[in-house]
Formats: structure tokens, sequence, C-alpha cells
């Protein structure tokens, strides 16, 4: 900004007798080294001259700060550290006043906290995302937060992660005004009318008194979220402290927390996550592909899947095109599409305005020609290989010569549909996850004919969905349920050979699946599976393992949750253990003549990672997936590997953290 420079990344500018001190550390301003130091030199500025009646601190971009940067945590801190950093701002004699203009998240809300004043853009927002990777926050946030907005809103905003924006900022007082326009001259004018007062410094304010009963029902929320996590019970526990321990006391053991916490596994896996996310976008080959402009997505089949799909592209702004087969079909998908927004009215995610404007760009017809001028159609009917090959057949007779064709297949080949098209190049898989409109993962299928600027494109709709996009090549149920149905394998085996279904998914649950393997299979419902099987009957390598039991409880009529029995009993809608299953299973490793054995909870949880990490680095070596990270976003993205265990393959030892 500035005539003046107190680090690579700090600059100033003295306005109104204010330093104006501005950090410019792309991408997001993180706290890194320079910035921390940058810092500092500007206080001792602004302390010795008289003529500077306070600071204001801003971001450059869009972007207050995002943070410490995460990339020092797998080295020894180096001081200036940010607590003593934040500790001299929050006691500096003049007032320092933060100018919020964009996000302020972990270090960079805390950097704001330890200001006496806040002043937000209606563009910022605030959050303490620490427990998402594994730590709390180090530099006074889980004392100061409680102090300002009280200990229930400061534990769910620390415990959870979660990010307010500045109206939800402001209500609970966590800022003191917002700006629609000249940001930093309005927390100038607060540095002013701070000048001659006594400064409101976060640290010295008093803990309002909480109840048990609030502070225990926060407590539980966060708690049961936390899956086995160890961070979001640290935050609790530190932002409880608040109420005892005199502030200084407080932010040492904060600091003493955050260090420990640092060095965890846990930490590392969440670290690692972090980063596996950002890489995902970069895909070797379309670095210089441009991809084509996307307006008008067609959605052919609104049942379950379908409708989801179209929910998330009319949430990301797109128009789109319903297509059903009769008029009725149409008019009941309108209905689900716009129930799910209803239902976001609702619980408030959504106003009625929001629901009312997205329903203004759908249209579901009863005739494909309604996607004459569609850029993207995404097929999302029955997964049955003569339906979708029919339908692409006649999509190609009707849809734009440029335009894109999605398939939506769990199991089918997409090179087999893209074949039966006259133009398989612009054929693309785009493999959303139930229900479409809430999972963020997609699986975005590489066929072996796919052009690179469709490829491109594919990727560029899916980030646009704010989803998480995967790119992988074609095989038998792409990256995920191949590495599921080697955890389902594995399972079955142990079944067999001695464990019980639900001490199966006791220890998996137990390591922070929110739910164990069979208990999945039966709110999936067992039949699908089993029609597959016997599909395959006869190409099955006579000389592979192969459990029977699940085709048993078929043949019983056990077909999951929905038929009240599969894997478990469902008397009044709770899972249950059923000795009918047991003694099916008893019988099973009976007629094959196994002498069942005992398994340990961790015996079970090992078995289960190698047998994942091992089609993981098949996956690998096939070059259907590119990144071993790519398939543990697979496997936490879609399928609830918990996130803090880092996935299969990190767990595995197979990739550097
Ligand atoms: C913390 O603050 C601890 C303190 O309590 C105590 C300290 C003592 N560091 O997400 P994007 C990179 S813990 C390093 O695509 P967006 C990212 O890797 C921190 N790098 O941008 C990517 O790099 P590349 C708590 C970071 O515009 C690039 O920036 N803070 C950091 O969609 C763009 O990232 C958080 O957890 C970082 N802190 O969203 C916030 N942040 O281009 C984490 C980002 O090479 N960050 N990068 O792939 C975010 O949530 C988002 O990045 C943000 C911008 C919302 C800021």
């Amino acid at each position: 900004m500035g005539d003046l420079r107190f680090s690579e990344t700090v600059s100033g500018k003295i306005a109104d007798r204010v330093l104006v001190v501005s950090i410019d550390n792309p991408p997001v301003n993180a706290t890194s080294l320079s910035v921390r130091a940058g810092l500092g030199a500007a206080l001792d500025h602004a302390a010795a001259l008289d003529a500077v009646r306070g600071i204001v601190i801003t971001g450059a971009g869009k972007t207050f700060v995002g943070g410490a940067d995460i990339k020092e945590f797998d080295k020894p801190p180096e001081a200036p550290f940010l607590p003593d950093v934040y500790l001299r701002i929050e006691q500096f004699s003049k007032p320092a006043v933060a100018a919020v203009n964009g996000a302020a998240l972990g270090g960079g809300c805390e950097l704001a906290l330890a200001c006496h004043g806040r002043v937000a853009a209606p563009a910022a927002s605030f959050g303490l995302p620490e427990v998402k990777l594994g730590i709390v926050p180090g530099a006074g946030g889980t004392q100061r937060l409680p102090r300002l907005v009280g200990i229930a809103a400061a534990a769910e905003m620390i415990g959870t992660g979660r990010a307010l924006k500045a109206g939800e900022a402001l209500g609970i007082g966590l800022i003191d005004r917002i700006t629609g326009e000249g940001l930093v001259a309005e927390a100038c004018v607060l540095v002013a009318s701070m000048a001659d007062g006594e400064l409101r410094r976060s640290g010295a304010l008093a803990v309002k008194p909480v109840s048990d009963a609030e502070i225990d029902a926060v407590g539980a929320k966060i708690l049961a979220r936390a899956r086995g996590q160890a961070a979001p019970a640290e935050a609790l526990r530190l932002v409880k402290a608040a109420m005892t321990l005199p502030f200084n006391d407080g932010l040492a053991e904060e600091r003493r927390t955050f260090l420990r916490l640092r060095e965890s596994q846990e930490a590392a896996a969440l670290r690692y996550v972090f980063f596996a996310e950002r890489a995902v976008g970069k895909v070797e080959g379309l670095e210089k592909t441009t991809p084509r402009n996307t307006r008008c997505v067609g959605v052919v089949g609104t049942g379950l899947m379908g409708s989801g799909i179209a929910v998330s592209a009319l949430n990301a702004g797109f128009q789109v095109i319903g297509v059903e087969q009769s008029e009725e079909g149409a008019t009941k998908g309108y209905g689900r599409i716009a129930g799910i927004l209803d239902k976001a009215v609702q619980s408030g995610r959504l106003d009625p305005a929001g629901r009312d404007e997205r329903l203004g760009r759908l249209t579901v017809a009863s005739d494909l020609s309604a996607l004459r001028d569609a850029d993207l159609v995404i097929e999302a009917v029955f997964d049955d290989f003569d339906i979708k090959a029919g339908l692409f057949r006649r999509l190609d007779e009707v849809v734009r010569a440029d335009a894109i064709l999605a398939t939506n297949t769990s199991y089918l080949d997409p090179d087999t549909i893209a074949a039966a098209t006259r133009h398989p190049e612009r054929v693309v898989g785009l493999h959303f996850f139930s229900p479409a409109n809430i999972m963020r993962l997609v699986e975005v299928v590489n066929c072996a004919r796919t052009e690179t600027e469709v490829l491109a494109t594919a990727l560029a709709f899916a980030k646009r969905l704010g989803k998480l996009p995967i790119v992988c090549g074609v095989t038998e149920g792409f990256v995920g349920n191949r590495v599921f149905s080697a955890y389902r394998r594995e399972a079955e085996f142990m079944v067999e050979e001695g464990a019980l279904p639900h001490e199966v998914d006791q220890a998996m649950e137990a390591f922070g699946f929110p739910m164990g393997l069979f208990a999945v299979c039966d709110m999936a419902g067992l039949e699908i599976a089993w029609a597959r099987r016997k599909r395959q009957a006869s190409t099955r390598d006579p000389n592979a393992r192969y459990v029977e039991i699940a085709d048993r409880l078929c043949e019983a009529g056990r077909f999951g949750q929905k038929s009240g029995r599969g894997w478990y009993a469902y008397p009044e809608a709770r899972r249950t253990v059923d000795p009918d299953v047991t003694a099916l299973v008893v019988a099973e490793r009976r007629r094959k003549g196994i002498k069942p054995r005992s398994f340990t909870g961790n015996e079970i949880v090992t078995r289960v990672l190698t047998a994942m990490a091992a089609e993981g680095r098949a996956l690998l070596s096939e070059g259907i997936a590119t990144r071993a990270s790519d398939i543990d976003l697979v496997m936490i993205n879609g399928y609830g590997f918990p996130a803090h265990r880092g996935g299969p393959m990190f767990t595995a030892g197979g990739v550097d953290t």
C-alpha cells in the first residue's frame, strides 16, 4: 500500500494521524514470519511517533488474514511468536482497530480479537477453524473470544470451527460495526473516537457467567460431531477454562495445548487433508486448457439422484432443464426439486426469495428436445446399460454439437456408453454421491476418448457446484466403490473367520467411521449388490475366495433396513444384533469347515485398512487414480472414512505427510 515498509509483507501509511497497516502476503495473508515481524515493527513505529494516535490493521486483496501459515506447522515455531505479537497489540497504549475486509480465520480472527475495535466489510467472515486442522487456536482465541461473545457462543464457534458471516458476528458482539463503504476510513474514525478514553482490551473483560445446562448442551453438540477426534474436546476445555483461569494463565494453557496438538498424528492427518483438497484441481494435462462456458445444464431423470443434482446446479446459479418421460413424471420431478428447496427454507438455510429465484431458473420437460440449448447434459436414469446407451443415442440427435454429455453411472462402463454415441469424445462421467445436493464428492471420470476440453469443463462445472471433484479413469465402480468393495470383502472374510458383523462395525466405528460397514450395507439395501453378484457369477474366478453369507441373507429375504432385517434386525427402527444372523454365519463357517477364532478391534481395523490401501495402490498402478491423496479424499468424502485419520493411503504410510 504505502509509504512505510515494515517487512516484506507489511506496509503502512499515515492518514489523519492514524497508521494504517496493510498485510499483503498472498494468497491468503497468512501470518508467516515476515507478517509477525512486520506487525511488531509497525507497533514500534506507531509507539515512537507522538503524531500517530492509533493504528488500523487491514488485509490486502480479498482476504483479511487466513490464519497462521499452515506450511510452517511442520517446522519449529520461530520468533516473534504470534501470541506475543497479539498481546503487544492488545496492550498497546494507543487504539488498535481491525478493518476486516474479508475472511478472518484462525490467527486472522485472533488478530481482530486482539485489537481494541473491529469494523468489518459486508464480505467479511470470522472463524476459528483450528479444530478442522486437529489443533486449537494458539494465539489467544480461546481466551479472548469467550470474553467478547460469552462462553456458549465461543465454545460453539471454536469447537465446531464454523465461520460466521459479518452480520452474525455483529449480532453476537464479535465486531463493533459493519460498513458497506470506506472500511479503512470508518476504522480510522473508530480509532479517533477511542483516542481519549479507556481502551476496551478483550483480555481484560470479565467472562459472563453461563448456566451449566447451557454449556453442557453446547459441549454435547461438539463432542457428538467429534467422532473420536481430540481437538474439539480440548477446545471446549480451554473455553471453559476462561471462566476460572486468569487471562494470562489461560493463554499459557492454550499455547501449551496448541503446541502439543500441533505434533499429533491427528493434526498431521488433517493438514495432509487440507493440502490434498487444494491439490485436486491441479490435473496434469489440463493446465493450459480453458473450460467451455457452461450456463444451461440438462438433467435427465429427476429421481433421488437427478433432483439432488438439479438442486446443486440451481444453487450454483445455473439454468436447469430437467427431463422426464411423461408430463406426469415432469410434474413430479419439479415437485421433488421444489421440495428440497422448500426444506432448505424451512431449516433457515435459504430464504423464500432465494428459493423463488432458483425455481425461476428451472423447467422440467417431458421431451428430450427441451435440451437443444443445453451446454451440458447429465443423465441420472436407472443404472442399466441399454437404457443409458439408448438415451445417449437419442441425445446425440437433439443436443448442440458442442454440448457435453455426462453419465452418472455408478457401475456401468462409461466407455461402452460413450461408444454408443456418434461423438464419444464429448462423453464424460460425473459420478455424484447421494444426496447429490449435500455430498461434496464427485468422481469426474476421464473416459478413454474424452476430449481434454470436455474433461476440463466437467471439472470446472463440478467446482462451480462447490463440490470436491476427483478426476479418475474408467474401472468398475471407479475409485470409491473399488476401495469400498475391498473393505467389504475383507470385512466378510473376517466374519467367515470368526468375527461377528457387529464386532466389525464396532471396531470401525471406534476408529471413527460414523457407521460400520454392515450397518451401511443394511442402510443402502442388499439387493442391488446381490443382483450384481449373480450377474458376475459366471465370470467369477473359481479360485478366488468368495463369502456367501450375504447371498444367504438375501435368499432369506433380508434386504436391509427397508425390509426390517439384513445384517441386523431393526425392531422399532433400532439396529439390533440378530441371533438368526449369528446362526446363519455359524452355519456357513461350518459348511466350509472353518474353525472360528476371535478378533481384537485393532486387528479388524488393521486388516480393513491394509485391504483398502492395497486396492488403492492397485488403482494407482493401473493409472485409474493419479494421487494417493485423491483416493483418501474419495474415501473421506464419500464413504465416511474419518478425516482426522487422513484416509487409507495416509494411514498405510503410503504417502508423505
Ligand atoms: C491458525 O491460524 C493457528 C493459530 O490459531 C495459532 C497460530 C500460533 N496457510 O482455499 P484456497 C493456501 S491455523 C498456508 O483455494 P480460497 C492454499 O493451500 C490456520 N497456506 O483459497 C492454496 O494454495 P495453492 C487457520 C494457505 O480463496 C491457496 O492458499 N486457518 C492457508 O478458496 C488458496 O487457498 C484456516 O484453517 C494457510 N492458512 O479460500 C483457514 N490458507 O494455491 C484455511 C490457504 O498453492 N484457509 N492457503 O494450492 C481457508 O479456509 C481458505 O484458504 C480461505 C480462502 C477461506 C482463506
